[in-house]
């Protein structure tokens, strides 16, 4: 019997090695299975059989990672969803993935078993607790992890488009396997690491970069349910490794306690998901000795490209194509001259299978050669350094989190008194980018920023909502018509 995913993530693991440490408990190797065994028999005692969905919008907890798990392991497709979706948000998503089973949280099981459909609906607290756990708890072990091919799905994380809804990214196990493998090799995780586990495991970077090399290293993992700067700080004398968005590094930086000392014993700082500030990178290295290894990636894709683990880490770049990862830059005439910008394009084991349900899109998505059109910009320097200059997407990354500003001026477009909204995003020293919005009234109508954030609060997850609303008498547009968001951007941040 083979479970490629299942099979990888437990290869190196010793019954006795730390897995998982969570304040003062270690939990084992053998524990681990244990866990993972028993939730995966209350999932097919759920009715979930292979190929099904699992919906999980469960806060980080070891349940939650069980959960992960267990749902490979019984043969079916983990479906992450971000805590703070808002019930209308996740309805979309519900009906689009038609998941056998959704995990949420007790206290919108009701909420979320009006929008279930045909699922079952189980739950799990911040704490692990839940119908969940107690049917795990009863559960004996796993009977035996279910068969799975290479090509079949073992994940469909969601990702926005720029028009229309967003788009169930089908991730194999192939996929999975293949990225985690290489970056085991190049960042050189072995049993001995501990890597502070901080991230949210709803996304990419999180769940498949972190959980993922760490587990299929046999390496442990400190389980920190948020993040915190000063708890990420406290454990740094215990850790080996981290894993972070820029925002992790520059809250770092704010703590006095981060100097040499503290780090010393890591070995590996990793930034992704996000632009870091090259001063960033400088003040990080000045006053810990440590160079950041930025590294690239996609829920699409997984990672792309890194820094070297030897070698020069260069500010402001991230790095080379990943081993077995074809890169190249070109637009719809072809290549990109040499030295010139050109939208990155990518191909390899790690490039996802399609958007689920979705042919066209999945169509537009791919040249006629197999590589994927990222919709980032990107320039090689001198040294076949690739960085990234831009994106050919009207995208904001804020806290490592992805807004799409038309979601969001839908919403305020719809609010009673607005005529329309444009959605930009505004350089913000901690987020790198703040969502703002620029909104245009109709005479006479006196709704105001706090009125539209209550009303967006209903249906936008928090992330998404501006930061700042700032309200004009008309958008500036081109010729064409369209709103000219460089030039809001460029007004907004004088
Ligand atoms: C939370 N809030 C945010 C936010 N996160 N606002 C903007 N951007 C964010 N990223 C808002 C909440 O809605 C709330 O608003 C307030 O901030 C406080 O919430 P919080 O939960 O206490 O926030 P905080 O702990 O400060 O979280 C910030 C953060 C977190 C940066 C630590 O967002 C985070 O962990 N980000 C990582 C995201 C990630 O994993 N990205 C990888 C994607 S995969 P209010 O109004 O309710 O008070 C990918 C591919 C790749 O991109 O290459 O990796
Ligand atoms: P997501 O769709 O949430 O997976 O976000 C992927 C996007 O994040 C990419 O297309 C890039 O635009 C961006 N991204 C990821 N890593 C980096 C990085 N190191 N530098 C700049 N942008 C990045």
């Amino acid at each position: 019997m083979t479970n490629p995913l299942y099979d990888a993530l437990f290869q190196h693991a010793r019954p006795a090695a730390p897995a998982l440490i969570v304040g003062a408990d270690v939990l084992d190797y053998a524990g681990l299975k244990r866990r993972v065994g028993a939730c995966a028999s209350a999932l097919v005692a759920a009715g979930v059989r292979p190929g099904d969905r699992v919906a999980a919008q469960v806060e980080k907890s070891p349940a939650n990672l069980f959960l992960y798990l267990a749902t490979i392991q019984a043969g079916a497709v983990y479906l992450p969803l971000n805590t703070a979706y808002t019930l209308p948000e996740l309805r979309y998503f519900l009906e689009d993935a038609e998941p056998a089973l959704v995990v949420c949280d007790p206290a919108v099981r009701d909420g979320v078993a009006a929008i279930a459909g045909r699922a079952a609906v189980e739950t799990l607290d911040a704490a692990g607790q839940g119908t969940l756990a107690d049917a795990a708890s009863r559960a004996g072990p796993a009977s035996a992890t279910v068969e799975r091919a290479d090509d079949d799905l073992a994940a469909i994380c969601y990702t926005s488009g720029t028009t229309g809804r967003s788009k169930g990214a089908m991730l194999t196990h192939r996929n999975l396997v293949s990225n985690a493998a290489t970056l085991r090799e190049l960042w050189r995780f072995t049993a001995d690491d501990v890597l502070i586990h901080a991230l949210p495991i709803y996304h990419v970077h999180g769940l498949f970069v972190a959980i993922n090399v760490a587990l299929m290293s046999g390496a442990a993992m400190i389980w920190q349910p948020k993040f915190d700067a000063a708890a990420v700080l406290a454990d740094m004398p215990k850790a080996t490794a981290l894993m972070g968005v820029p925002t992790f590094y520059t809250r770092l930086l704010d703590q006095p306690g981060l100097n040499r000392e503290t780090a010393a014993g890591m070995r590996l700082f990793v930034s992704g998901s996000a632009p870091l500030l090259a001063q960033t990178h400088e003040t990080w290295r000045a006053r810990t000795g440590h160079a950041i290894l930025e590294r690239y990636g996609m829920t699409e894709t997984g990672m792309n490209t890194s820094n070297p683990y030897e070698g020069d880490r260069v500010a402001g770049t991230v790095g080379f194509a990943l081993p077995g990862v074809d890169l190249r830059l070109a637009d719809a005439e072809g290549p990109t001259p040499a030295g010139g910008i050109g939208m990155i394009e990518v191909r390899g084991p790690n490039v996802f299978k399609g958007y689920w349900r979705n042919p066209e899109k999945t169509a537009e998505a791919f040249r006629d050669d197999g590589f994927f059109v990222t919709g980032d910009l990107g320039q090689f320097d001198a040294r076949g350094y690739l960085a990234i200059v831009g994106r050919d997407k009207d995208l904001i990354i804020t806290g490592g989190l992805n807004v799409y500003p038309k979601e969001v001026e839908n919403e305020i477009d719809a609010l009673p008194g607005i005529v329309e909204s444009a959605v930009v995003g505004l350089a913000h020293a901690d987020l790198g980018e703040a969502v703002t919005a620029v909104v245009v009234r109709e005479k006479g109508a006196t709704i105001d920023e706090a009125e539209i954030l209550a009303a967006l609060a209903e249906r936008l997850a928090g992330f998404k909502r501006p930061k700042r609303i700032v309200f004009v008498e008309d958008l500036p547009r081109n010729a064409m018509g369209k709103v000219q968001k460089a030039l809001l951007r460029a007004q907004l941040a004088m």
